[in-house]
């Protein structure tokens, strides 16, 4: 039985190498590289699937790939259904953070009661962040670039993840609230842990054998 595991270009991926490795899997060539989107292994039994990011737990969900990797931003935006989450790989950190442009009063704003449109690729996660907080918000959803929304106008305020700080830095953001740490975890489909139990194991137990603390 073939094991078919959904992976994100980039971060994800190269993260990823060393505990695949650790489970013995050694992709035959590099997505950036590549333009397959089936990707074998030196493994027969074993295959990777390449997918964006935020598809990978539909891949997952629907059985379409047994295994996968997503950010827990990801994860909770999808919802979770049909996932068992067995491990966290600690690989792809950064943080969800509020940031508003530099010289917004935010703590004014926020105080005063007014809606705050905020802009975001990640509305659940900004909506349980403000609901929380009891500040009425107009979550207006972006696919990219959030960064530009305040600096144009769309909106007073971003949820968006920030790992060196670079990105807000240049674009004259600065961050005003930490929402949640986040990493990538391990999804497996509940179904094909059951059918292929002996072959997605020992891959789990590399796996947890091989994550950095
Ligand atoms: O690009 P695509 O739409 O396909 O998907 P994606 O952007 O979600 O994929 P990818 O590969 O960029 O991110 C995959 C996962 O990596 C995310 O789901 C997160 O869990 C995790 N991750 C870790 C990050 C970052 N760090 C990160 N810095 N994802 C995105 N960023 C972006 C951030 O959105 C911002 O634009 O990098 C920018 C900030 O970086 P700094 O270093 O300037 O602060
Ligand atoms: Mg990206």
């Amino acid at each position: 039985m073939t094991l078919t595991i959904a992976l994100s270009k980039g971060r994800i991926f190269e993260e990823t190498l060393p505990l695949l490795a650790a489970a013995g899997i050694v992709p035959a060539e590099a997505p950036e590289s590549s333009r397959k989107l089936i990707i074998g292994t030196n493994r027969p039994d074993v295959q990777l699937v390449i997918v964006r990011a935020s598809d990978v737990p539909t891949y997952v969900q629907y059985g379409a790939a047994d295994l996968g990797i997503a950010g827990r931003d990801v994860l909770i935006e999808h919802g979770g259904a049909g996932l068992y989450q067995p491990l966290d790989l600690n690989i792809a950190k950064c943080k969800m953070m509020v940031a508003v442009e530099n010289g917004f009063d935010y703590e004014a704003a926020v105080k005063h009661g007014a809606r705050l449109k905020v802009a975001t690729k990640y509305p659940q996660i900004a909506r349980e962040h403000f609901a929380a907080k009891g500040v009425h918000v107009d979550i207006i959803k972006l696919y990219g670039s959030m960064e530009l929304a305040p600096l144009v106008g769309l909106a007073d305020a971003i949820v968006d993840l920030v790992s060196t700080g670079g990105t807000l830095k240049a674009n004259n953001l600065v961050a005003v609230e930490h929402i949640i740490d986040i990493s990538s975890r391990l999804v497996v489909n509940q179904a094909a842990l059951k059918l292929k139990y002996d072959t997605i194991q020992p891959v789990l137990d590399a796996f947890a054998g091989a994550v950095q603390p």
